[in-house]
């Protein structure tokens, strides 16, 4: 997968580059990362990248010929048709199933994207209507860049691209997969400060434990967010065992 980022705060993004799964993807082969600077393609000698509103009002726009140019050069660099995507709070909401899509596109088709992380008061109109394809928020909430969401979508995105994770299996038994929380998770010491670990988990039992854990994530769930319980359709077995934890709660 195909992954470049247009933004004026470039160093930003070593840090992910860098560590954990991001990097990992990237020396593997699975995922590549490019960031394209705005003010590279301003053509004053300040790199003017910002202009003042029309009118009027307190902050900045980002211009529009700095970014066209920045991401026709991303464009340009991309091997197959990319999806442009501007990042703000008037976005579609981003969650685990469209990190799985974008993961899952990535492998049936030569697909990359383009992740457009805006500054000031946000990028001119007609970046968006001409450019962009796609506008997606991580939550509501006015950051001071996209560049934080961006890296939001690319980690979550990365860690479900092959081989990208330590451990294979537990981007199936992630959160969320099946649409649940978590269950609680233990390790040593068996004893802390009175709190013992389930006995469950020490029996050995592998059905047992699956059961125990399937039940916590049901209950949680219920607890927690409703929400997201009312979107899955339970099994009879996950009914049954939901029951069990509200008799035991
Ligand atoms: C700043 C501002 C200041 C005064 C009056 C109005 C204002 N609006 C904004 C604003 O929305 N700035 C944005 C900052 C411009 C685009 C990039 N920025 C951004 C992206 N903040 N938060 C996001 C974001 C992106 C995706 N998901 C959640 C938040």
């Amino acid at each position: 997968m195909e992954i470049h980022v247009i933004s004026i705060f470039p160093e930003m993004f070593g840090l992910i580059a860098e560590q954990g799964v991001i990097s990992r993807a990237i020396k593997q082969g699975v995922l590549s990362l490019t960031i394209h600077n705005p003010r590279d393609f301003a053509d004053d000698k300040h790199s003017t990248v910002d202009g003042r509103p029309y009118g009027g009002g307190p902050g900045m726009v980002m211009m529009l010929e700095p970014l066209l140019k920045a991401i026709t050069a991303a464009r340009l660099a991309c091997d197959g048709e990319p999806t442009v995507i501007y990042l703000s709070p008037q976005g579609e909401k981003f969650n685990h199933q469209a990190a799985a899509r974008f993961a899952q596109d990535s492998l049936s088709q030569e697909s990359s994207l383009i992740l457009l992380a805006g500054r000031y008061e946000g990028v001119d109109e007609r970046v968006i209507t001409s450019m962009v394809d796609e506008e997606w928020s991580i939550g509501d909430y006015v950051l001071s860049g996209g560049e934080l969401p961006s890296m939001v979508m690319i980690d979550a995105i990365a860690r479900l691209l092959p081989n990208s994770l330590g451990n294979a299996e537990s981007a199936k038994q992630d959160s969320f997969v099946e649409g649940l929380l978590d269950c609680p998770q233990y390790s040593r010491p068996e004893q802390f400060e009175g709190q013992s670990v389930p006995g469950v988990l020490l029996s050995g039992d592998h059905q047992a434990i699956a059961d125990w854990r399937m039940m916590q994530s049901l209950g949680r769930t219920w607890l927690r967010r409703p929400d997201l319980l009312k979107k899955i359709e339970l099994t009879d077995k996950q009914v049954d065992l939901l029951e069990k934890f509200k008799r035991e709660l």
